[in-house]
């Protein structure tokens, strides 16, 4: 962090009570008068402190955004978002990530911007990423797996996500459509795009793309997607966080993919089904062939979808779109 965010930082951690500025400069070591000078460039920045006699500096408004400073004060990991790329506007934080990956960056690098002019979804879809309303993110991971484990790593994100909003929010209850889609009342909320740096035999690292809608009302989704989409805002009926958000994702996902890495896929597939709103209904899945229709029974331990079709047959799915039915 830049000392101007680890002068925030302990302004956001200190919860609105004033902090002197003696203190701060002998804690960071620095002089009251760069002190000072950093608050006046937090000031332009849209941050506003008011004096307190004889207590210091108290910070009374923050504007909403998820930067380093932000996430950081509310991060309890041992290595993710230790390194954050903040963007106001980007075409894509994938793009960048692969970059970024390709250049070494370490495992937990965080690549997030308040909006995305070219968002990506699967399959050269578009992901509408409106500014400053959600969480759009990619984490660079680098864990030691082989290639074809790459897709269980989305199972994995998509835990970490449903799990960072259920203990957090109250009023509705996410769930995971497989492989990579969180929904809520039927609606999607969130995306996961997994993309892979990797040799034949060795995986470099994995751009995990998760894209939350998180303060969107209704209107700020494109008329096209407004009767299959909704946000957590919606949902919860308030606003929220974005930041404290994505502090928790990353604790999630530092802790599950180091859980998966460590004793492999089991406890992660429990975890998965238990929060899945896939498993147990009757589907429709479109795989680039054929349409498949039956009860999605589980899914194997490569994370391939099984479903029962009506004579009785198993069919796996490795890859498709689902539409569930009841
Ligand atoms: P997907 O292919 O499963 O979903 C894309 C489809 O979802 C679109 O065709 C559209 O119908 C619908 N859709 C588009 N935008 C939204 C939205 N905001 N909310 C709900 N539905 C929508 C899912 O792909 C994976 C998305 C990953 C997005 C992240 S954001 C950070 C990272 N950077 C990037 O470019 N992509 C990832």
């Amino acid at each position: 962090l830049s000392m101007k965010d680890k002068i925030l930082q302990h302004f956001l951690q200190s919860k609105g009570e004033p902090i002197s500025g003696q203190q701060l400069a002998d804690e960071l070591g620095i002089s009251r008068t760069a002190i000072w000078k950093h608050l006046q460039t937090l000031q332009e920045e849209g941050y506003k402190f008011i004096t307190i006699k004889k207590k210091g500096y108290q910070l009374v408004a923050a504007p909403d955004r998820v930067d380093a400073a932000k996430i950081s004060s509310f991060l309890k990991t041992k290595r993710f978002g230790y390194s954050i790329h903040y963007f106001e506007e980007i075409d894509s934080t994938q793009s960048y990530a692969q970059k970024l990956a390709r250049q070494g960056a370490e495992d937990g690098t965080v690549i997030i911007a308040e909006e995305q002019t070219g968002g990506k979804g699967r399959m050269q879809r578009i992901w509408h990423s409106a500014k400053g309303k959600g969480i759009w993110m990619t984490v660079i991971i680098r864990p030691n797996i082989l290639p074809h484990q790459a897709p269980q790593l989305t199972l994995v994100a998509a835990v970490s996500v449903v799990m960072a909003m259920k203990s957090l929010y109250q009023n509705f209850t996410p769930e995971i459509k497989w492989p990579n889609d969180i929904l809520i009342n039927g609606k999607k909320c969130a995306g996961i795009l997994t993309e892979m740096l990797a040799e034949m035999d060795r995986v470099d690292g994995l751009l995990i793309g998760i894209g939350i809608n998180t303060n969107h009302e209704l209107d700020d989704f494109p008329e096209d997607i407004q009767s299959i989409a909704t946000s957590i805002a919606i949902e919860e009926k308030k606003k929220v966080d974005r930041a404290e958000l994505v502090a928790e994702i990353l604790k999630n996902l530092e802790h599950f993919t180091d859980e998966y890495v460590e004793n492999g896929f089991t406890s992660i597939k429990t975890l998965w089904e238990e929060h899945s709103g896939t498993i147990g209904k009757r589907i429709k899945a479109s795989t680039i062939r054929e349409t498949i229709e039956g009860q999605a029974i589980g899914i194997t331990d490569e994370g391939v979808l099984e479903i029962l079709l009506d004579d009785g047959q198993v069919k796996k799915v490795y890859s498709a779109d689902i539409e569930i039915q009841n």
